[in-house]
């Protein structure tokens, strides 16, 4: 029996606030409160919609492009109800980005909420269309709990899509028992219950949004009020919850609301943020000015912890005792943490790659053998296989705890973009498909407010006429806009290795001549 779905079924009468909505219309004050019982009754509704003409096929993808709302919620446990797994779009994708998705995980029903219904017109061809909202009045075929007996811990519940070295993104595949392991885990690390609102302004097609804050909170019967990030919002709506959780672009934006606001608007929001039960940042290194601008507000830094979509959270400072700025605390329980040395012994390091195993790592990449077989490494004493983070990481051996320490990535194509992970190899092949094209490395540059701002390098083919708002333009097309490089530097030659290789850190060194600072906030 699922767990995540067992522990959702068990509020199907109770009528506390599950899902605060942001009102559609924007600069309109209050949305809609939905009921836990209200939330578990769509969820039903839509797995009866669903399997109106037969049951799904065992782990059958069915896509999600709905906005936050509690719509989103009911759509997501409805399709675990049904028997499905979810694969979560976001309108954020132009189309060939979302065709793509839904081609690999090959999904044959898509469902779309009222506002996101132009945007799946294009998946029409190849994918059924259902409208959300007249699903949820489906009459109900069982009742949750019977439902979730029928769904196994072991089956594919979510298949988040994350870039890698290896161009396309792929879809990680995680099961019904290592989301519930999750929702266990940090809801307990982190104190979360009945008592919380979970202030989430999160995308939803990510681990994060997704599953360490929506279902962390849902797991332990918190409220979420599900809203889009605008800073100053964010501020205001910190007076009606009680934790707050961010990426680290998110508490740069808000110190610039901040700095910005009137000496009565900084006291109040001072004032909110100060009562927060907790605040967390992760998915990128928190700035430990940023950290300490949050504790100057609020007294206490952020509480940072180390997370992937593999993994969901791994590692986290502790709820209460010390938390150092830069440190990401210990494993959780359950997490087994190695680091490894660079020599083919794989042999423990005191700095090097990070390799975690345990109920939380995923199943695997959907139907990528190879790329699934080279994340992991066999336990040669016969324990489970551990998965490669690709993050290099110590250990704070003056601090107490001797807490871990991410360093960065152990490769240079691998960038972080205000939370957001991207390939240069991703966005490399795409530039490469204009006519103007002949070269193009893409890189990622220290930013103060993306972390690392994307720069992609071009060689230009002969004198083809093409301005870096061209190459913008077409990557935008086919990207999502946050994977669409901030700036294009035109350049003779590449620095290449004798093996004909862009030699990436040589190219970061050469940038710092011809990038402009890079202003605060674009
Ligand atoms: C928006 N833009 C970006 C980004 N976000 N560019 C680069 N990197 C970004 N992250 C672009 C917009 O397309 C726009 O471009 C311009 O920047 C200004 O956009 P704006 O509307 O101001 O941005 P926003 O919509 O307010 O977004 C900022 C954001 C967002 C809220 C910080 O980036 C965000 O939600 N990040 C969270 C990502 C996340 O959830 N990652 C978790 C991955 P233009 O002007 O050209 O149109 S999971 C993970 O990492 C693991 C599990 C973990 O540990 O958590
Ligand atoms: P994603 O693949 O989008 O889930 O991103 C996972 C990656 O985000 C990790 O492998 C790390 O590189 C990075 N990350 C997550 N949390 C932190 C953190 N607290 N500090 C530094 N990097 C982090």
């Amino acid at each position: 029996m699922s767990q995540l779905l067992a522990r959702f079924a068990a509020r199907a009468d109770d009528p506390r606030a599950a899902v605060l909505e942001e009102p559609l219309d924007a600069g309109a004050r209050g949305g809609a409160t939905h009921s836990y019982a209200s939330v578990v009754r769509g969820a039903v509704a839509i797995a009866a919609a669903l399997t109106s003409e037969g049951p799904l096929a065992p782990g059958e993808r069915v896509a999600l492009l709905v906005h936050p709302s509690a719509g989103f919620v009911s759509a997501f446990f409805g399709v675990l109800y049904a028997g499905g797994c979810v694969v979560v779009l976001s309108p954020l994708h132009p189309a060939p980005e979302t065709a793509y998705f839904c081609a690999d995980a090959g999904v044959r029903t898509v469902l779309v909420s009222a506002p996101m219904r132009e945007l799946a017109a294009p998946l029409s061809s190849a994918c059924a269309i259902r409208e959300l909202e007249p699903m949820l009045a489906t009459p109900a075929k069982g009742d949750a709990r019977t439902l979730a007996d029928a769904v196994a811990e072991s089956a594919p519940a979510l298949q988040l899509y994350t870039s890698g070295t290896t161009g396309k993104p792929k879809g990680a595949v995680l099961t019904h028992a290592n989301i519930g392991v999750q929702q266990e885990l940090v809801g307990r690390a982190w104190g979360f219950s009945e008592s919380d609102v979970l202030l989430h302004a999160l995308p939803l097609h990510h681990m994060h949004g997704l599953a360490i804050a929506l279902l962390t909170a849902l797991g332990a019967g918190a409220a979420a009020h599900l809203r889009s990030f605008d800073a100053r919002a964010v501020w205001d709506d910190m007076a009606r919850a009680t934790v707050f959780m961010g990426v680290p672009a998110m508490y740069h934006r808000l110190f610039l609301a901040f700095d910005a606001a009137t000496d009565d608007e900084r006291a109040r929001w001072s004032a909110s943020a100060a009562k927060l039960r907790l605040a967390t940042s992760g998915s990128a290194a928190l700035p430990v000015t940023l950290a300490e601008r949050w504790r100057g507000v609020t007294g206490l830094i952020p509480l940072e912890r180390f997370g992937m979509t593999e993994i969901g959270v791994g590692i986290t400072n502790a709820l209460h005792g010390p938390r150092f700025a830069g440190s990401v605390g210990l494993p959780l329980p359950t997490v087994e943490t190695k680091i490894v040395g660079e020599g083919p012994a794989h042999e423990d390091a005191d700095t090097g790659e990070l390799w975690i195993r345990g109920p939380s790592v995923f199943a695997g990449y959907h139907r990528k053998e190879a790329e699934t077989a080279s994340a992991f490494v066999a336990d040669p004493r016969g324990g489970a296989p551990w998965f490669r983070t690709g993050d290099t990481v110590t250990r704070d051996l003056a601090l107490e705890g001797a807490p871990f320490r991410i360093l960065g990535r152990t490769s240079v194509d691998i960038l972080k973009s205000g939370g957001y992970k991207l390939s240069a190899l991703e966005i490399e092949e795409v530039l490469r498909e204009h006519a103007a094209v002949a070269e193009v490395a893409v890189v990622g540059i220290a930013d103060e407010a993306w972390g690392e701002r994307v720069v992609a390098c071009v060689v230009r083919r002969g004198d083809a006429a093409c301005e870096p708002a061209d190459l913008r333009a077409f990557a935008r097309e086919r990207l999502a806009p946050y994977k669409v490089p901030k700036d294009v530097i035109f350049l003779t030659e590449l620095p290449k290795n004798a093996l004909g290789k862009v030699v990436k850190p040589a190219l970061v060194a050469e940038l710092a001549a011809h990038l402009p600072s890079p202003t605060p906030s674009s």
